[in-house]
Parts: structure tokens; C-alpha cells; sequence
């Protein structure tokens, strides 16, 4: 086997590092490696965004591709080949960027445990923007910082900095020298490590390796596994990595369907989900935060079989097939039946999910729910995808799939029953909701008690009427901040 160091573009030079662990962060090393301690850990999970940089590759087009994504939970090796921004990039000589100036100028910090985190999220829709030649609204400045907390100052000047950064003497990035460092690292071998790290490039190859080495783990975004190091302090074992695997990245629309790779980011899954079924939007823009989003796939929320995930419960009313590869056999099923147990699920050894198809359905009424203590990036405590069909004011077909009510995510089977073949109106929507009962028997915890989520699932259910109803349909703009702004 070749091994050989991770290499990677950081502040203007192709840096390599031999000997790392797996596991060790990129927040870890920039920290105590590379002396770079402009970005911060508060959380350590994910949540905080106080370790936000910015991730560059090149994209599909040739050119060079910025995401915010977490440093605390992203592991070294996963940097391979990219770039890698943080806080020390941006000031020039003696002279802030105008992310920065603007922080200044709007008093967008005052401990600044945070800010770092805030200037790199707002970096990258500067440069989105900025190469665009849009302004973002205040609403979509609030989305980019939805995984960006502050303690101190108050959002309202950092909003204000978001948009005063755009009135400042311009400063693009030269993204030449770093387009090249990426086209230069093409060329390097996959990367292997001797301390058990493998990074497949083809999807014929991973599928060989993962029949090889049932027993290695497969890491995808790291947003699930990089807390099993960071908080649980787990070794994790022999790794294999999916995301050098562009075939598994993949979104496409064929023979009917919406095919998403299981190493699609959940932005770009959501984003295409959101293309066919626009009234999925405000899940999209709820689940996590962009740099979960960012890192984070669609293969590996479906396959950790979390009864809390939000992608589960709408791709079931989508009534979507995984597809389950191992070796050269590439065998489906309905997602619905996909899940046996608390975080168990159908997976058999040397098996990977290599995608999901989502039959696109011009009948169906589709809408999806998540019902959170707070707003913005925080895990559902119920999380309903309801799809309905109705032929004549009948309804011909219901799905009803519940994340948070159970130990998977399923169907509301009593539910869909008291419904199918009924007129759709008030009537209709009260027994459904009524007949959750039989469906499930939730549980109590941290995020909602058993008779809160029972309760407000069938309100759920209600909404969905209130929303779908022949007569007097609520409109959309009345539920949904992103529609309000829309139409202001
Ligand atoms: C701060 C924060 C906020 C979050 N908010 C939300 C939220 O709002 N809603 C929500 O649903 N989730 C949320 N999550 C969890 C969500 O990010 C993860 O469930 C994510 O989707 C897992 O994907 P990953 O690519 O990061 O997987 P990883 O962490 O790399 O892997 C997760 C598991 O899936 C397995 N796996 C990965 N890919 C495959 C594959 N192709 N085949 C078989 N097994 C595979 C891995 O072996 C591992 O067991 C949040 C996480 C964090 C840290
Ligand atoms: S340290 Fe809080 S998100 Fe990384
Ligand atoms: S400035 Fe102190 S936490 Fe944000």
C-alpha cells in the first residue's frame, strides 16, 4: 500500500502533514499546529460555529468553490486536496477585509469569542455574493449565520455588518493561485493512511473496498461521527472515507425519479428536493446550519437510522427507494422499510447506500413540518412529511411519516387508514389525527414530553388540511418567514 501525507492549500502554500491520526480535527491542527488560533472552539460539536472556516474545491465547472463547515468536527484527512481559509487569510497587509471593517464599524463584537466564526461565514457570502453581483436580503444574511451563536453583542449589529460589508471598498479573492495549488493536487495518489484512513476515488472501487473491510467505518460528513470523538472520546477504527467518490455525489433527475447520491451534501440534496417540492423550503433552511449542511450528507442522515433525523420522514412520504449496494449487487427498497430498530436498520455487512430515488409525483400535495424548541438549527423534536392525493375530493392516497414519535422514523398507518378514501375536509383531518394514537406512544425526554408530541403531530396533521383544502387553502406566506419575505 502507498501511504502518504495529506496535503492540503492553507495560507498560500501546499502544506503536508505525515503522522496525523485519523481523527484529529482541523480545528486541533490549525490550533495546535499550525499556531493559527484565530478560530476558536466553544462547543466542540457543531453547534456553536465559534471554529467556522472556509473550505475551498473546485467545482464541476473547473472553478474554485467556498463553504463554511465546521473545524471542531472535521477530520484532517478529509481536507485532502482542498483549501482550507480561516481568519488569518483575510486581512491584507495593515487592512481589515470589509467583513472585518464592517464588524468594526456596525460594533459587531465585544467579548469576540465568536467573531472569527461569524467574519468566515460572512466571508463566504461575501465572496458568493460579491461574484454574483447580488446583495443578500437581511433574511438570507440571518440564514447564513443561523449556525453562528453570540453571547454578548445581539445579532442586530452583526446583521448590520453583513450588510455594510458590501458598501466598503471592494476585496475579491484572487482565486488563481489557489485554483491552481488544487489543480496541481489532482494529480496525487488516493490518499491511504497507515493508521487506517482509505479514500476511494470510484464508486466501483469503494464498493470492492467496503466488501474487503466489512468491518472499517464508513465516514462520510463526520457531522455524527466527529462527535463520537470530540464528546464521547470514541475510537473509531478503520476508516473509510466516501467523500472522494464523485459518483456518489451525484443529483440527477432519470426515468421519473430525483436520484441523489448518498455523498450529495445535505445542502445540495435539499436544495434539488426543494426544486421539485418547493413547500419542503422551510425544512431545508431549518435543518442545522449551513456548515452542517455543507459537510454533512444525505446518505449518512438516512443510514444512521436516528429517529430524530429530518430527512427520513419527508423522503418516506416522498415515498422514496434506498438503494443498497455491496460488491457488484446493487439491491432497493422502500425507505419506509428500511428501518427495524433504534438506530438499527437493513444495512447487511460489507453493505453501503449508495443513493435514493424519489418518484416524482406531480399529484402528490407534499408538505414537511419541524417542530424544534429553537428556530434555527436545533434537532426536531418531532419532524412530520405528509403526502396527500386527492382524485375528486376524495383522498385516493395518504403517507404520513413521523420522525420523534417512535424509536425510527415511520408511517402513521391508523393515521393514513382513517383518511384514505374520504372526503378531504375537517372531519377527515380529526380522525387522522385522533387515530395517532394507535400509531404510536412517544416518549418523554429533554426535547418534548410523550403528550406534547402526540398532540402536536395531530395538530400537524390539521395544518396539513388547513393548507391543502380546496376552499380557502391558507397561503403559504402566512406560515413561513422565507415566503413573508418573498412576497414583502
Ligand atoms: C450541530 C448539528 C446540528 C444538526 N442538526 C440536524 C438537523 O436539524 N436535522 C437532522 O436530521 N440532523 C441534524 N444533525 C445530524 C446530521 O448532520 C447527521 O445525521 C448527518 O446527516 C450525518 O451525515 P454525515 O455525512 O455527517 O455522516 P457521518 O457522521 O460521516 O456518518 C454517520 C453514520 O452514517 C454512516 N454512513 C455514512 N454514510 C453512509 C453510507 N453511504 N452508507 C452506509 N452508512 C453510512 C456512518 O458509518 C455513520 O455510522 C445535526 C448535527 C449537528 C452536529
Ligand atoms: S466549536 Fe462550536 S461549532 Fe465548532
Ligand atoms: S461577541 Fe461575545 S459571544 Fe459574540
Amino acid at each position: 500500500m502507498n501511504h502518504r501525507a495529506i496535503r492540503f492549500f492553507h495560507r498560500g502554500e501546499i502544506v503536508e502533514v505525515a503522522d496525523a491520526p485519523p481523527t484529529r480535527t482541523l480545528l486541533e491542527w490549525l490550533r495546535e499546529d499550525r499556531r493559527c488560533t484565530g478560530t476558536k472552539e466553544g462547543c466542540a460539536e457543531g453547534d456553536c460555529g465559534a471554529c467556522t472556516v472556509v473550505v475551498g474545491e473546485l467545482g464541476a465547472d473547473g472553478a474554485l468553490a467556498l463553504e463554511p463547515v465546521n473545524a471542531c468536527i472535521r477530520f484532517l484527512p478529509t481536507l485532502d486536496g482542498k483549501a482550507v481559509f480561516t481568519v488569518e487569510d483575510l486581512k491584507q497587509g495593515d487592512a481589515l477585509h470589509p467583513v472585518q471593517q464592517a464588524m468594526v464599524d456596525c460594533h459587531g463584537s465585544q467579548c469576540g469569542f465568536c467573531t472569527p466564526g461569524f467574519v468566515m461565514s460572512l466571508w463566504a457570502g461575501y465572496e458568493r455574493h460579491r461574484s454574483a453581483g447580488t446583495r443578500p436580503t437581511r433574511q438570507q444574511l440571518a440564514d447564513d449565520l443561523s449556525g453562528n451563536l453570540c453571547r454578548c453583542t445581539g445579532y442586530r449589529p452583526i446583521l448590520d455588518a453583513g450588510e455594510r460589508m458590501f458598501e466598503l471598498p471592494a476585496q475579491p479573492l484572487d482565486p488563481a493561485p489557489i485554483v491552481a495549488a488544487l489543480r496541481s493536487m489532482q494529480s496525487d495518489p488516493p490518499l491511504q493512511l497507515a493508521r487506517g484512513f482509505h479514500a476511494p476515488r470510484t464508486l466501483a472501487g469503494l464498493a470492492a473496498l467496503r466488501e474487503a473491510r466489512p468491518d472499517a467505518r464508513l465516514l462520510a460528513g463526520a457531522t455524527d461521527l466527529g462527535l463520537w470523538v470530540t464528546k464521547q472520546l470514541r475510537e473509531l477504527g478503520e476508516l473509510i472515507y466516501l467523500g472522494e467518490v464523485a459518483e456518489l455525489r451525484r443529483i440527477e433527475c432519470v426515468d421519473g425519479a430525483l436520484q441523489i447520491g448518498a455523498g450529495a451534501s445535505l445542502e445540495s440534496a435539499w436544495k434539488a428536493l426543494v426544486g421539485q417540492w418547493p413547500a419542503l423550503r422551510d425544512l431545508w433552511l431549518r435543518f442545522a446550519s449551513p456548515p452542517i449542511r455543507n459537510a454533512g450528507t444525505m446518505g449518512g442522515n438516512v443510514a444512521n437510522g436516528s429517529p430524530i433525523g429530518d430527512s427520513a420522514p419527508v423522503l418516506i412520504a416522498l415515498d422514496a427507494q434506498i438503494l443498497l449496494r455491496r460488491g457488484e449487487w446493487l439491491r432497493s427498497m422502500a425507505l419506509a422499510d428500511f428501518y427495524v430498530d433504534y438506530m438499527k436498520n437493513r444495512l447487511e455487512r460489507g453493505e453501503f447506500v449508495q443513493g435514493l430515488r424519489v418518484p416524482l409525483n406531480p399529484a402528490a400535495q407534499v408538505r414537511a413540518y419541524k417542530i424544534s424548541k429553537r428556530f434555527d438549527s436545533d434537532i426536531s423534536a418531532v419532524c412530520a412529511g405528509l403526502a396527500i392525493e386527492l382524485d375528486g375530493g376524495l383522498l385516493s392516497s395518504a403517507r404520513f411519516a413521523f420522525g420523534g414519535m417512535a424509536a425510527t422514523v415511520r408511517r402513521a398507518s391508523a393515521a393514513e387508514a382513517a383518511v384514505v378514501g374520504r372526503p378531504w375536509n375537517e372531519a377527515s383531518a380529526r380522525a387522522a389525527a385522533a387515530a395517532l394514537a394507535q400509531d404510536f406512544e412517544p416518549l418523554s425526554d429533554m426535547r418534548a414530553s410523550a403528550g406534547y408530541r402526540l398532540r402536536v403531530a395531530g395538530n400537524l396533521l390539521q395544518r396539513l388540511w388547513l393548507e391543502t383544502r380546496a376552499d380557502d387553502p391558507l397561503p403559504e406566506r402566512a406560515l413561513s418567514v422565507w415566503s413573508r419575505e418573498a412576497n414583502a
